[in-house]
């Protein structure tokens, strides 16, 4: 049987990571192989690709430049490990994926989301995630909580307005893909938020 492809989306602190873990511990416990990785990075030359990305520099990148980094990246990473994985049957939860580049780039960077379509055909074909979570909070919330945890990298250094813009783009995008996104509210206590999840789950777990 073919395996299940999750990703879990959302601007900067909203607890993707915490709740990766969380979602990976629980279908573990269900006696799924799970594979849990992140974009940008993933493999070798992904994670490479992650700190030119992400380590802030003098030189501006050029947003095109960025753009096709990332679907380098993109690339690698699933030829090399999202694809095997879900071949062998194992759920795969992915710490962001192709919705975070029309949010970023096409939302934050404001560039054309036609470019980012047409590479997210040339780079996946078909393969889209079976299931998004889109952790969802008020970005002056989320940058509280990430600027607490470590020093901002380059794309948390942007301003409040880009990611106002980066996270409407996550909403319409939710609205347009309701069988695929679900929308979880971040704000609350992790508890609460975890609650949510495992009502997700509940209804996956029947598959
Ligand atoms: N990027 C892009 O531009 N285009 C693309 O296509 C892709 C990525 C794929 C790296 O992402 C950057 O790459 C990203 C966009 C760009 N921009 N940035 N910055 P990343 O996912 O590695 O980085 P991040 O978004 O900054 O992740 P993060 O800061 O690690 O946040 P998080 O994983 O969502 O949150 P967390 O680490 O789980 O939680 C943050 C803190 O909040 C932590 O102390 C938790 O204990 C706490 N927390 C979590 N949940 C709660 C609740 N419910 N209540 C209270 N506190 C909580």
């Amino acid at each position: 049987m073919p395996g299940f492809f999750i990703t879990l989306e959302g601007i900067e602190g909203v607890g993707k990571t915490t709740n990766l873990n969380y979602i990976r511990d629980r279908l573990e416990r269900a006696g799924r192989e799970v594979v849990v990785t992140r974009e940008p990075g993933g493999t070798p030359l992904g994670e490479e690709l992650r700190g030119l990305l992400l380590t802030p520099r003098e030189e501006t990148i050029d947003y095109m430049a960025e753009l096709l980094m990332i679907f380098a990246a993109r690339a690698q990473h699933l030829n090399q490990v999202i694809e095997p994985a879900l071949q062998r049957g194992a759920w795969v939860l992915c710490d962001r994926f192709t919705d975070a580049t029309f949010a970023y780039q096409g939302g934050g960077r404001q560039l054309d989301s036609a470019p980012v379509a047409q590479l997210e055909q040339l780079v996946q074909g078909e393969r889209r995630p079976d299931l998004t979570v889109l952790l969802d909070l008020p970005v002056v919330q989320g940058l509280e909580r990430a600027r607490k945890r470590s020093a901002p990298d380059r794309f948390e250094a942007e301003r409040v307005e880009f990611f106002e813009r980066v996270r409407q783009v996550y909403l319409q995008r939710a609205a347009a893909e309701p069988g695929r996104v679900h929308v979880i509210d971040a704000a609350p206590a992790l508890e609460v938020v975890q609650k949510q999840i495992d009502q997700l789950l509940d209804t996956l777990e029947k598959r």
